[in-house]
């Protein structure tokens, strides 16, 4: 008889880990719902209003900004690598690559919205907002 309760309670108790395992899952799952939310405040929060952006880990930082017209941004490649500044289309910031510490410099004349990523790694996108 207790050879035949054994495997009963085991039955059971796998069960319940079972739904215990599940209900683990979809926690996870209602948490990850609520990363995007998460992703987009600090997607906003990397906005800010400077005129220096730091390339560093492959990033623009911070990805956006905001300057008033004929402010000068200058960017600094905190990199081991090179990477460059180059308006996605239009007229903007251009540079060649640079390297480690380096810096290039652009004037922003005309208010808009400058979209530039780097000519090598063009994973690597940000934007400045000018406004009058
Ligand atoms: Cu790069």
């Amino acid at each position: 008889m207790k050879r035949t309760r054994l495997p009963f309670q085991f039955i059971l108790l796998t069960l319940v880990i079972v739904v215990v395992g599940v209900g683990l899952i979809a926690n996870r799952k209602s948490s990850d719902k609520s990363m995007p939310a998460k992703m987009n405040m600090s997607a906003v929060s990397t906005t800010e209003a400077t005129n220096k952006v730091s390339i560093r880990n492959y990033m623009f930082m911070p990805e956006t900004i905001k300057v008033k017209v004929s402010t000068t941004v200058t960017w600094t490649n905190d990199d081991q690598v090179d990477h460059s500044v180059t308006i996605n289309s239009g007229s903007g910031p251009s540079s060649s690559l640079f390297g480690k510490s380096q810096t290039y410099a652009y004037t922003f004349t005309k208010a808009g919205t400058y979209t530039y990523h780097c000519d090598v790694h063009p994973q690597m996108h940000g934007t400045v907002i000018v406004t009058n």
